[in-house]
């Protein structure tokens, strides 16, 4: 086989953050970046060779050609056979889903999932193992490490053309390549777990609208395939379905702040029924219903109390878990099934560990994020099938189901508010500074609000015993409420300082009340203790 070896030097910088490597297009267009990266990773998982890949990505710019260069480093380093999804597209819970499917010893996903696309965008690599699942921390850490020591890659000395668009089996000198449709496993994954048919009633009854945003992302043809298709929704029900390489031009983040037209539609008293989103690579949703945004700590926590109703989760729930900054709504559903809770750093691949070991059979992050043990990943069109089945299930609304919830459980409010920060170093200072004060904190009063404790969340993994530090400030007011503080690890430029409000409020009589009124002073109590004005934030950049 004619496989060059290429000698290189080490970038110092490929340190994977909260969801795979992510940096501007322009870095990874950079001579020899990517296939140090990709090296690192074949020769941190020797298992790799003689195994299968699946690959693809969501769709943005750069993507079809990193699959090139892709391609002929894991024929080079022995990968017998690839499966690359046509287009080279594939979301992120497909190609979860996909790896195991077709068993595979990994997966690379191409993308920087909500970051900006397009030439000027940001561009990404995640690694999965065999279990569909993300790379451990401690895997990760040893691929960085690998990355720092690099002098040289293996490529196949082959330039064929791959027909990405064609599906069916190509080759490449000793690798065999399987170009297969995106959307079709998937969606026969997720159906049998859901009552398609009680759903359909629903999508075709008189009157019934509902409308999904893809944002021009990886999402439009799977939403296409499962509502329209499969679904019998309407045909104008998915909107911007084509994925495109600079996602039209936004912000694929399905959050109120970036998905702000959807999110006015429905306010509106003539919305739609039912409203969904996703983000850059599908692995994320938001919910919408006619004049409410679900809050995801809330979604989660309304899926797990209602999961008997839907037929994949009828027999019960191992446990459920959800990132630290999470609110705490689904911890009171969990208490009343008595079922295990667990509290883990943010970032999914926290949540693998559990899944793989039957602790958890649902997950999620108040980022919009949301899955089960069906995938080792979270997924965003599940979450949606989950709603529509829960709507057709219990015959309400959105705005129904959640007021019926948190007349039940009490509401717990919640909102992130972010901050940029052009300098990396004003961003590592400021949480520095912050935590260094932590211990004298407690007992002390802030806008009116007692301060009852303060930590730095560690995390123990009940499964491995692996530990990670660091992961957010915590701090516990009186009235029942919190604030956590933490650098946002999927950036690209400057950084992001991340504050999550949460306050509890079991008296029914005040659950109309907005969140940003319920959580005002604590917002300011945050800046006051984190001396945000100091630096120059007195307000955030966006709120979700
Ligand atoms: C953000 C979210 C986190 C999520 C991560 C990856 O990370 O807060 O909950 O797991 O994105 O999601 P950070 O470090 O920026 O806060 V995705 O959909 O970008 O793969
Ligand atoms: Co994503």
């Amino acid at each position: 086989m004619p496989v060059l070896t290429v000698s290189t030097q080490p970038f110092p910088d490929q340190k994977p953050g909260t969801a795979g490597l992510r940096k501007p297009v322009s870095v990874f267009q950079q001579p020899h970046y990517l296939e140090n990266f990709l090296q690192a990773i074949f020769d941190t998982c020797p298992e790799l060779q003689g195994g299968a890949l699946v690959v693809g990505g969501d769709g943005r710019y750069f993507n079809r050609e990193a699959i090139g260069i892709l391609l002929r480093l894991a024929a080079a380093n022995g990968v017998t056979k690839t499966v690359v999804g046509r287009n080279g597209l594939l979301s992120t819970p497909a190609a979860s889903l996909l790896i195991p499917q077709v068993k595979a010893k990994g997966g690379f996903i191409l993308t920087a999932s909500h970051n900006p696309g397009g030439i000027n965008g940001d561009f990404g690599v995640k690694f999965n193992i065999a279990t569909g699942g993300q790379a451990s921390e401690s895997l990760t850490n040893r691929i960085y490490e690998r990355s720092k020591t690099l002098d040289r890659y293996l490529v196949l000395d082959d330039t064929t053309d791959i027909d990405l668009s064609r599906i069916g089996q190509q080759v490449l000198g000793p690798m065999q390549i399987d170009i297969v449709d995106p959307v079709t496993n998937y969606a026969d994954t997720l159906e049998p777990l859901f009552d398609f048919a009680a759903i359909r009633t629903l999508l075709e009854t008189p009157g019934f609208r509902m409308r999904f945003d893809a944002l021009h992302a990886a999402t439009g043809p799977y939403a296409i395939e499962l509502f329209e298709n499969r679904l019998g929704a309407s045909h104008d029900s998915v909107a911007h379905a084509e994925p495109l390489p600079d996602f039209g031009g936004g912000h694929p983040d399905p959050n109120p702040h970036d998905a702000k037209d959807l999110v006015n539609l429905f306010m509106q008293a003539d919305a739609p029924d039912f409203g969904a989103a996703s983000d850059g690579d599908g692995d994320r949703n938001m919910i919408l219903g006619r004049g409410v945004v679900v809050s995801p700590g809330d979604s989660l926590a309304v899926l797990t109390a209602n999961a008997h109703l839907i037929p994949g989760y009828r027999s019960g729930l191992l446990g459920v878990a959800r990132s630290m900054p999470t609110s705490h709504a689904v911890d009171r559903v969990a208490r009343q099934l008595g079922i295990p809770c667990y509290e883990t750093p943010t970032g999914w691949r926290f949540f693998c560990n559990l899944l793989e070991a039957g602790k958890i059979t649902l997950c999620g992050e108040e980022s919009f994020g949301t899955s089960s043990n069906h995938a080792r990943e979270k997924d965003g069109l599940w979450a949606v099938l989950f709603w529509l089945n829960l709507l057709a299930a219990r015959g309400q609304s959105v705005q129904e189901i959640l007021t019926d919830h948190w007349q039940e459980f009490g509401r717990d409010y919640f909102q992130r508010e972010d901050y940029f920060i052009a300098e990396n170093a004003t961003a590592q200072d400021l949480m520095q500074n912050l935590e260094a004060r932590l211990p004298r904190l407690p007992g002390t009063r802030v806008q009116g609000i007692q301060i009852e404790s303060a930590d730095s969340f560690s995390y123990r993994d009940p499964v491995d015993g692996s530990e990670s530090h660091n992961q957010g400030l915590r701090i516990i007011t009186g009235d029942g409420g919190r604030i956590v503080f933490r650098l946002s690890g999927t950036g690209t430029r400057g950084a992001t300082l991340r504050v999550y409000l949460e306050r509890y409020e079991p008296d029914s009589a005040r659950h109309a009340t907005p969140a940003g009124t319920m959580l005002g002073s604590l917002s300011e109590a945050a800046r006051e203790i984190a001396r945000l004005p100091q630096v120059g934030l007195s307000r955030p950049d966006s709120v979700t």
